[in-house]
This record gives C-alpha cells, structure tokens and sequence, in this order.
C-alpha cells in the first residue's frame, strides 16, 4: 500500500547529511539530579536482573531469558531523550527497556514467572511482554522482526500527522537480516521517524562480530540509503543521551530515519545457557572494572561531592526493595487459570 500522504513525502527534502556521522563523542551535560536518576535507573535494571537470574536458577523461571547486565546505558540514556508518545520496541533482550520505559518490576517479573499478574498474564514470558500504557510494543523473539514492526510504528506516527518517534533497538547480528534493510529502505524513502539502535554488544549468541560481519561499523549500515549513523561510547550514559537528543531532533524535525550504533557488551552470557567459550575471561573482567556504566556515575557523583556513600547506600537499599518486592510479588501470585489458554489467540 502506497501511503496515502505520498504527496507531501515526495515533496520532502532528502537529508542532505553524509551518511556516516559522528557527534565527535558528543557528552551531554548531567547536572546533578540527572546524574542521580540515571544511577538509580541503571543499578534497579541491574539488580532486576541479577535476581532474575537467581530465580531462574532456583526453577522460577522458565523458557528463555536473556539478561540485560552491562547494557543498561543505552536504554537510560536513550529514555532520558524521549518524551510521551514515542514508542519503543525491541527484541528478547528486553527487561532493561520495559523497566525504562516506566512498567512496574512487579509486572515483569511476575510475567518471567509466569504468573497472573505479569504483563502477559502470564502467557508471554521473558520475550513477550507489552505495554501499550508506556508505549511499549515488546518483547520479540524473532531476531530483527521488531526492526520492520518499529518502521511500522513510525509509518503510524508519521500517517497520522503526530511528531512521536519510534525507537527500534536490535543486536549487531540481527543488523545482518534481510528485512532491516527493506525497513531502512522504505523508512528512507518516506522520511519516516524512528531511531534504529543497534546494540553492538560485540556478540550474537557465541558469534563475534569479528566472524560474522562483513562492514563491522554498524552506523554506516544505513549508507547506500543515505540514512546517517553515529557511534557512540555506550558504556557512558552521557554519550548516548548527547547522541538520543541529535537523533530525537533529527527525526522529530521531518528529516527521516537516523541509525544510532551503541557500543556496549554483556557481562553475562547469550542467555541462561551459554558455554562462554567465544571470549576470554579477561576481556569481560576488562569490561567490568575499565568501563562499568554505573560505575562511572558513581565516581562522578563522588569525586564532585554531589553524592555521599552513604547517600549511594539509601539509593541502593532503595532499589534492592523495589526488586525484592518483585521477587516476592512474582512467587506468591497464581499462576494463570486453564481457562487463559483459550484467550488472546486466533482460533
Ligand atoms: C530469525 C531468527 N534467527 C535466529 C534466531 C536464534 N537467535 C536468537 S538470539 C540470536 C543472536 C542475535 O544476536 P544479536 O542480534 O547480536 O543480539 P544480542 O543477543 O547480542 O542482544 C540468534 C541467532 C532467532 N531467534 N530468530
Ligand atoms: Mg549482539
């Protein structure tokens, strides 16, 4: 279907930005109360999924579950850019977005669970879960399905004549598949509004980007179709909210669709199950102790006397409440009725 605003799109300039740009490792400016919040925003992502972890090795969990821990950054620093209105989406990797964009850690982990009260009803899992309340539309198993579905959320916007932007996150394996480039075609050609975030977190499942990719600088993937790209130090919450404003203001103005490729890594393994034989140990503990994104915040808060230790500690216990709640909440509540297998499917 052509779009029905064919008209005014067509007559919309083509951006006339090289295709690969880089905010020259643009900061942005935290004051003290951003630095606090992402903090608090980062380590409750972090807590959240230590103890998913550990109930999903105590048998609470099943299925799938794929953690988040070393990542938080980029989904901190790029909520920290949007407003009301835009929508996120992203894969299986999924906890740090919804938790956020804002959904309880109550209903995400009682969905991990598989209980009543998560997102799902208890029927989606770890990868399936939605919030249409936060604007946030899952939670996908399949690598690189949520790229088209995000394209889809920006056609949506931009059909309806709204100034929301959709943010597609994936992984630098699912920035191999065919369909990305079919959405950044027509993102490109009808000027659509949505930031596609890679997460280049070096890995997809034991494959290093090193194997598996022919053009490893992931923020010129969008070249040929004259979509610009920046790289951007993810580790550093501040680096990526500099680059999520340049791209919010670059979408939100009309001008199409802008790649963001993050620089991150996992410290945990692919999922639950992971041999961990593609990389060293050294290199993740590098990882850890050299660029540890709540780390850096701490310092921070430290070293310019905006923060006390013992202010950190109430900010922690605080957290470690929230997340124990869920935990707590998430075993006690019932497990869905048999009656829920017939409800939410097409028959
Ligand atoms: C279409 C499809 N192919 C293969 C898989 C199996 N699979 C699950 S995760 C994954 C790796 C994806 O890696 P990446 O995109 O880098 O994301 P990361 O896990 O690093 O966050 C693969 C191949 C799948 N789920 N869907
Ligand atoms: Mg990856």
């Amino acid at each position: 279907m052509a779009p029905r605003k064919s008209a005014s799109v067509s007559s919309r300039k083509t951006a006339s930005r090289p295709a690969k740009e880089t905010n020259g490792g643009a900061i942005a400016e935290f004051d003290r109360d951003a630095e606090l919040s992402a903090y608090r925003e980062m380590l409750l992502i972090r807590r959240f999924e230590e103890k998913a972890g550990q109930l999903y090795g105590m048998g609470f969990i099943g299925g799938f579950c794929h953690l988040y821990i070393g990542q938080e950054a980029v989904v901190v620093g790029m909520q920290m850019a949007l407003k009301d209105g835009d929508q996120v989406i992203t894969g299986y990797r999924d906890h740090g977005h919804m938790l956020a964009a804002g959904m309880s850690a109550r209903g995400v982990m009682a969905e991990l669970t598989g209980r009543k009260g998560g997102y799902s009803r208890g029927k989606g899992g770890s990868m399936h879960m939605f919030s249409k309340e936060k604007n946030f539309y899952g939670g996908h198993g399949i690598v690189g399905a949520q790229v088209s579905l995000g394209t889809g959320l920006g056609f949506a916007n931009w059909y309806r004549g709204n100034d929301s932007v959709s943010v597609a996150y994936f992984g630098d394996g699912a920035a191999n598949q065919g369909q990305v480039y079919e959405s950044f075609n027509m993102a490109q050609l009808w000027k659509l509004p949505v930031i596609y975030v890679i997460e280049n977190n070096r890995y997809a499942m034991g494959t290093s980007t090193a194997r598996a990719t022919a053009q490893p600088d992931f923020s010129k993937r969008g070249a040929s179709f004259g979509i610009p790209g920046i790289q951007v130090d993810a580790m550093d919450v501040r680096a990526v909210k500099a680059a999520a404003d340049e791209a919010v203001e670059y979408c939100r103005s009309g001008k199409g669709p802008i790649i963001l490729e993050m620089l991150t890594y996992r410290y945990r393994g692919h999922s639950m199950s992971d041999p961990a034989k593609y990389r060293s140990k050294d290199e993740v503990q590098k990882m850890r102790s050299e660029h540890d994104p709540i780390e850096q915040v701490r310092v921070r808060l430290l070293d310019k006397g905006w923060a006390s230790e013992d202010d950190l500690k109430v900010i922690d216990k605080d957290v470690r409440d929230i997340v124990a709640d869920s935990a707590d909440f998430a075993q006690a509540d019932p497990e869905p009725d048999a009656s829920e297998l017939y409800t939410d499917i097409l028959l």
